[in-house]
């Protein structure tokens, strides 16, 4: 693998190397005080993000909602949830961000919407067969009476997929689809209604002024004709087999985001798509950004890969290929509200499918100290790749999983439609602190918090490791200038052979290793570091440490 050169794909669209820190409202900073955070929260603390050095925030859903699925239930599109403010604290948010050079991405979330949605409760009153219904995937039960689910697909979050429902007359009924909860009905995107309704609500936020969309659930909105049975294999976990998954990646997705690329094209600025499409392999997550579709999708693959040098260097180098042959940046992504938290993630020592959690009971609890070291080397190698990244917020601060939320405070609809049995994703979804002596660590000044705040992340407050030369938050905000100095996102780069277990290549005169090894990895005369994810001393790399460097 020596001397293996790549490069991202060209092009001077920001979308391409940008830096976007993905803020989870709930949870950011609550300006109301009533324990979840809110939009003026968001505003309020927009300068520590200029600080951090990144170029611009996704915001997952905001918009009215029960919040049954935290937001991902949503009931009308075009306004924003009391419990986060107002459009006109939407705006202003945008006003402060862009003031700050920061661009703004919203989370959008087509698939599905609330059952709350005028449009679901105005199906529930017509009659089967109605153009209301016709906005849903509603379909007759089989058997005798219909009384068994029209087909055997199982939801995401534990169950059937279907639900029936009561028929206007009182008698049991029709079944409707529902990739989620029960509480979010999957749109039949075959639909032109439903699609011109879409192309409003994209308008709706680009008129206002946002530079994209995240969107949600890009892989599940068209479902296989006739709604064939199917039963993934058992070791598929949620990114679904490389088998055809009659709800994932079905070829008519694309006609969708073929459509939204036109109308993104209409506004100046450079606005962009960037898909949820959690597919199994880089060649079919590529198909989502080809040129006329989306400009991003995440990158899963990389997210989901083990902490092992070997496999790490083989996702990286694939997916310059994949998302290269297609005239695409790659991204990078280590976390989200969906996973385990990477400074907890990268050191499990039991199997963990993505969505399960990690609560009380789990089994193969990560040893801390060895999460947050591996962390930090996985982000210190992930910014010096080319192409754009994803950071999720907390792990600026080094945030653990919190694996210890008593059952009763758990929120996520995984917990109960399997009954405990998956702990789900509260436990990276605690609000983030920010002053170790603040009430709930300065999240608000009332000390609520919808999510309980483990007591241990006093020493992670912002305020302590903005004090401290050698916190996470410091090596974040040294990574992302240098990555800002030297360009980083773009361009190419060299591969190095440093043994099988460093992760290892060159930004121009930049190196970068990766140790994961279990012997300290030694580089030889006339290395000067420019960054260590952990201090240390000499030239030789310690185990789970990464470095950027330059040679004599
Ligand atoms: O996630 C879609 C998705 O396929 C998974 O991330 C899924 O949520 C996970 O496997 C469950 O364990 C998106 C959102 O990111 C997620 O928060 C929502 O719950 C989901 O869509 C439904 O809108």
């Amino acid at each position: 693998m020596t001397e293996l050169e790549q490069s991202a794909a060209p092009g001077s669209e920001w979308w391409r190397s940008a830096v976007i820190y993905q803020i989870y409202p709930r949870s950011f900073a609550d300006a109301s005080g009533d324990g979840i955070g809110d939009l003026p929260g968001i505003t309020g603390r927009l300068d520590s993000l200029q600080e951090l050095g990144i170029d611009a925030i996704w915001l997952s859903p905001f918009m009215t909602s029960p919040q049954k699925d935290a937001g991902y239930d949503v009931t009308d599109y075009r306004d924003v949830d009391p419990l986060f403010g107002t459009l006109a604290d939407f705006d202003a948010m945008l006003a402060a961000a862009h003031a700050r050079g920061i661009r703004v991405i919203v989370d959008l979330v087509p698939n599905h919407s609330s059952d709350q949605h005028v449009w679901f409760q105005a199906a529930l009153k017509a009659a089967p067969g109605s153009p209301e219904r016709a906005r849903y995937v509603f379909r007759d039960g089989k058997g005798e009476n219909g009384e068994l689910p029209p087909n055997n697909w199982e939801s995401v979050f534990g169950g059937g997929m279907w639900e029936r429902v009561t028929e206007a007359d009182g008698t049991p009924g029709q079944w409707y689809l529902h990739i989620f909860d029960a509480t979010q009905p999957d749109f039949d995107w075959t639909n032109e209604e439903v699609r011109e309704e879409f192309r409003g609500v994209l308008r709706f936020w680009l008129d206002r002024g946002v530079d994209g969309f995240r969107v949600d659930v890009a892989h599940g909105m068209i479902k296989a004709d006739g709604l064939p049975d199917y039963t993934p294999p058992a070791d598929a976990g949620s990114m679904g087999g490389v088998d055809d998954v009659p709800y994932w990646g079905q070829d008519g997705v694309h006609d969708i985001y073929r459509d939204w690329h036109k109308v993104l094209a209409e506004y100046d600025g450079d606005r962009a798509l960037c898909g949820e499409a959690w597919l199994p392999t880089l060649e079919q997550t590529a198909l989502w950004v080809r040129p006329d579709e989306m400009h991003q999708t995440f990158n899963f693959p990389y997210m989901m890969t083990e902490w092992d040098a070997e496999r790490i260097r083989s996702v990286i180098r694939e997916s310059l290929e994949q998302f290269g042959d297609v005239g695409a940046p790659s991204t990078w992504v280590l976390s989200n509200h969906d996973v385990i938290r990477h400074a907890s993630r990268l050191a499990l020592t039991a199997d963990s499918p993505q969505g399960d959690g990690i609560g009380p009971l789990s089994a193969g609890k990560p040893d801390q100290a060895i999460g947050l070291d591996r962390a930090r080397a996985a982000t210190t190698v992930m910014l010096a790749l080319p192409g754009s990244s994803y950071l999720y917020q907390g792990e600026e601060l080094g945030l653990p999983e919190a694996m210890e939320i008593p059952d009763e405070f758990r929120q996520d609809p995984t917990w109960f439609r399997t009954n405990g049995e998956r702990y789900g994703r509260d436990g990276c979804r605690v609000p983030i602190p920010w002053e170790a002596d603040a009430p709930a660590f300065g999240f608000n000044e009332t000390g609520g918090s919808w999510l309980p705040q483990p007591d241990e992340w006093a020493r992670f407050a912002r305020d302590v490791e903005e004090a401290d030369a050698g916190s996470t938050l410091n090596l974040y905000k040294q990574l992302l200038r240098l990555r800002r100095e030297s360009a980083l996102g773009t361009g190419s780069m060299v591969w190095e052979d440093l043994g099988a277990d460093a992760v290892a290549f060159r930004r121009g005169d930049l190196h970068v290793v990766a140790n994961l090894g279990s012997a300290p990895l030694e580089l030889g005369e006339g290395v000067t570091f420019v960054a260590q994810s952990q201090a240390f001393e000499g030239t030789a790399v310690p185990t789970d440490t990464a470095a950027w460097y330059r040679k004599a």
